[in-house]
């Protein structure tokens, strides 16, 4: 019937034809779809069933394997082969190598040389050899592999305690205040969260606050570090300055990176990346029949999601997956933080133009401007909007069930208007794209450089300011960590040969003329997008490419 996406071979039909025109319930007044619709969607909900994964978290699909996926939802051939054998092609590397580290072991900062994908991008070499300049330190919170922290402060933080004697930096970061170009990037969120044990060697997780200046000639700048907050009837915690000794400064800005490791992959990239466009994907298939327009809006953006997020369920977060091995926050400490991070999960949080303003304002227009134009070719009035029983039943699906009751956290539970139905299907759109692509394609760049991005810290958090190279040394990951984070993020953030640009999907799941139209129009302004991008990139010294369309996925795949 209607488009529904059948697989066979490397082929996807559509059946019967001239029967695709989208429809909603009150575009067939007859009743003549009436029971295909109410049919497919018993048949989908017994095909498409929540699963569980861990209790305080969002819903997942059902089944712990790939092959337990209904069957569209698996890898086509390419995919799966490409996946598999790249897959297969760095483990291999890792298990040659990797048989050295045992007797090899890190003496000096240098030798993380050993571990680094030599000639792999233009960045990830300049961050190698820049990673100690607070600029790139500061430039990270912004346009690096986790642009989702930094915030501009509103007061001084009540955990930042400062002694008498820093009276000075008081003043100074009160006078930022007062210009507005004062920043923090607060990492409370991992106070508490209890760390690894890894080959009964303790790991360790800090929880940092850094405020940060923005200056006028564009750099962000750290002002000063405190690595945990505050306990009562312990001393107050130290805080590290720019003017300190090199390697005590040097050794809390590499604990911060560690701590926005962890919270960018489990936070910012898994959780709000994967996890809710898998929940999104779930509803729709379970509330929404395959002629109904949103359907066939959407489906294009759900390709593979299901499969890649069964597979790090199943190797990345399992028990003895990545995290357990390698990572500080693994053997629990990160379903801790998927948790805490779950009950902060905001509407707004998902909407940049009511979030910070940055880059994604643009992308965010662009896949606005396609909504409203696809919304109003199928819904004529807010009336239409509101007497749609799948629309509103497809809504509640994501707000109650796969988000478990996000509604007090903004989530709407009906949709009372085009404007906010036009709003709530940008989110999921950009969801599933430009935000999953935000925080995916740092990745290479920015952890290439293990000391940039450490999987794991191996000592205590520094409580004085008497260091060395060594004590640096001997708190990032081991050879055997390290050359293992190498491994799996070449493997996460290497270029997707098999893959479908935002709004190219070749597949016409609407048979009428207009969304055609209107998906062409996408299509151009996207180019449109792409190339002013790459215009100002040539112009910049560091190019942000991250949401370039042409670089952004249509789904969350990989
Ligand atoms: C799934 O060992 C994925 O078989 C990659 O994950 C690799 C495997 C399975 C196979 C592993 C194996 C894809 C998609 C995702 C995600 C979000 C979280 C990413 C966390 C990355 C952690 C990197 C760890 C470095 C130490
Ligand atoms: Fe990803």
């Amino acid at each position: 019937f209607p488009c529904y996406r059948w697989v066979q071979g490397n082929e996807i039909i559509c059946l019967p034809e001239g029967k695709g025109w989208a429809r909603t319930v009150r575009d067939d007044p007859q009743n003549q779809f009436k029971k295909h619709r109410e049919k497919e969607l018993e048949e989908r909900r017994k095909v498409y069933r929540w699963g569980f994964w861990k209790e305080g978290l969002i819903l997942p699909i059902a089944g712990n394997t790939q092959w337990d996926l209904p069957r569209n939802e698996r890898f086509l051939e390419d995919k799966d082969l490409d996946f598999s054998l790249s897959l297969a092609k760095v483990l291999k590397d890792l298990a040659l190598k990797g048989s050295l580290d045992l007797t090899n072991s890190v003496r000096r900062l240098e030798d993380f040389n050993k571990v680094f994908p030599q000639g792999k991008t233009p960045l990830a070499e300049r961050v190698r050899n820049c990673w100690k300049d607070d600029a790139l330190f500061g430039y990270q919170f912004l346009n690096g592999a986790n642009p989702m922290l930094l915030r501009r402060s509103t007061s001084l933080p009540s955990r930042l305690l400062l002694p008498p004697e820093m009276e000075d930096l008081k003043t100074q970061l009160e006078k930022e205040l007062q210009t507005g170009s004062l920043f923090e990037a607060d990492f409370s969120l991992l106070d508490g969260v209890k760390p690894n044990v890894i080959i009964f060697k303790q790991q360790y997780v800090a929880a940092p606050l850094v405020m940060l200046k923005l200056q006028p000639d564009g750099r962000l700048l750290p002002m000063v570090i405190q690595l945990q907050p505050p306990r009562n009837g312990c001393p107050p915690p130290v805080l590290f300055l720019p003017s300190d000794p090199p390697m005590a400064w040097l050794l809390a800005k590499t604990w911060v990176r560690s701590s926005d490791f962890q919270l960018h992959q489990l936070q910012s990239h898994l959780l709000r990346g994967h996890l809710i466009a898998e929940v999104i994907s779930v509803a729709t298939m379970r509330s929404l029949p395959s002629l109904h327009p949103i359907y066939k809006l959407l489906i294009p953006h759900f390709r593979y999601t299901m499969e890649i997020n069964v597979l790090a369920r199943s190797n990345l977060v399992s028990k003895w997956g990545i995290f357990d091995l390698v990572v500080s926050t693994g053997s629990g400490g990160h379903v801790d933080i998927l948790q805490r991070a779950t009950a902060g999960l905001t509407y707004r949080s998902f909407c940049p133009p009511d979030d910070l303003a940055d880059h994604a304002l643009r992308l965010w227009g662009v896949i606005s401007r396609y909504v409203e134009k696809m919304v109003s070719l199928f819904y004529k009035s807010d009336g239409a909007v509101k007497d749609d029983p799948e629309l509103q039943a497809w809504c509640r699906e994501i707000t109650e069930t796969g988000l478990q009751g996000a509604q007090d956290r903004g989530f709407p539970i009906s949709l009372e208007s085009r404007a906010q139905l036009c709003h709530f299907i940008t989110m999921c759109i950009f969801t599933c794209t430009g935000q999953h692509a935000s925080t995916h394609q740092g990745q290479l760049d920015w952890y290439s450089w293990i000391p940039n991005g450490p999987c794991t810290m191996q000592k205590p958090p520094p409580i004085s300011k008497d260091v060395t190279e060594k004590d640096i040394v001997d708190s990032l990951p081991s050879l055997h960590q390290a050359r293992t984070q190498k491994t799996f993020i070449k493997f996460l953030g290497r270029r997707q040969p098999v893959m479908v640009a935002l709004g190219h999907h070749k597949e016409n799941y609407f048979s009428d003329p207009g969304p055609q139209a209107v998906l062409k129009q996408f299509q151009e302004e996207l180019a449109a997008l792409d190339k002013e991008i790459e215009v100002r990139n040539a112009g910049l010294d560091l190019p942000y490419e991250y949401l370039r369309p042409s670089m952004v996925e249509n789904s969350v795949t990989i």
